[in-house]
């Protein structure tokens, strides 16, 4: 077989990839309450980044939960297992030299530490998206918060389950204190450096 494919042998490595890409991959970690506007911000940076020729993925509850992560719910075990499978899939797509844009509540820092000990620690930043409980409650783009006060969610991260803050992320928004443009920019001002070959 090698005679006639030699070039076959081996598999591509991963810088051979981001030479193609001209990037560097990466997982951008976007932690955050439900509705703080984590995805919102993920959105603008992957088409921010895609606009400047980068190629990038975001991945979050909606085609995550609906697809690879469809039999999970959200007590403690399962929500430890929906960020172990996003950061397995997330490790695959760095090593393809993806910008992996990732927009998960991911509520405690034992889920972030496993995230990041998974994917290792030069391809994982943690940006928490910090907006208070209160604005987040206020948007409630989904109407969960109102559905978990009425006692219809038993487990809703902020209302009856915790939302721990994290200790040390890389960057942090203050959705509250910044327009999204503001916050974008500071976004893709953090990203850029980190994905420059
Ligand atoms: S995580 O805790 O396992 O990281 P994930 O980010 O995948 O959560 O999903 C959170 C999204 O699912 C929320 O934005 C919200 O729309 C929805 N959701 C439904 N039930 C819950 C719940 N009990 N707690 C938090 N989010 C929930």
């Amino acid at each position: 077989m090698s005679d006639i494919f030699p070039t076959f042998d081996k598999l591509l490595e991963r810088k051979e990839r981001e030479t193609l890409l001209k990037q560097k991959g990466i997982v951008i970690w976007m932690t955050g309450r439900p509705a703080s506007g984590k995805t919102t911000l993920a959105v603008g940076l992957e088409k921010a980044l895609h606009e400047m020729g980068h190629l990038c993925y975001v991945l979050d509850g909606d085609n995550v939960r609906t697809g690879i992560n469809n039999d999970l719910h959200f007590s403690q075990g399962d929500r430890k297992e929906n960020i172990r499978r996003i950061a397995e899939v997330s490790k695959l797509f760095v090593r393809c030299g993806v910008i992996t844009i990732n927009s998960f509540v991911s509520p405690s820092e034992k889920l972030r530490t496993l995230a990041k000990s998974i994917i290792g620690q030069h391809d994982f930043k943690l940006v928490y998206v910090n907006t208070s409980i209160e604005v987040c409650e206020k948007r409630d783009t989904k109407g969960l918060y109102a559905k978990a006060r009425r006692g219809e969610i038993k487990n809703f991260t902020g209302i009856n389950d915790p939302f721990e803050e994290p200790v040390s992320p890389d960057l942090e928004i203050k959705t509250d204190q910044h327009s999204f443009e503001e916050n974008l920019q500071a976004l893709v001002e953090f990203v850029l450096p980190k994905i420059r070959l």
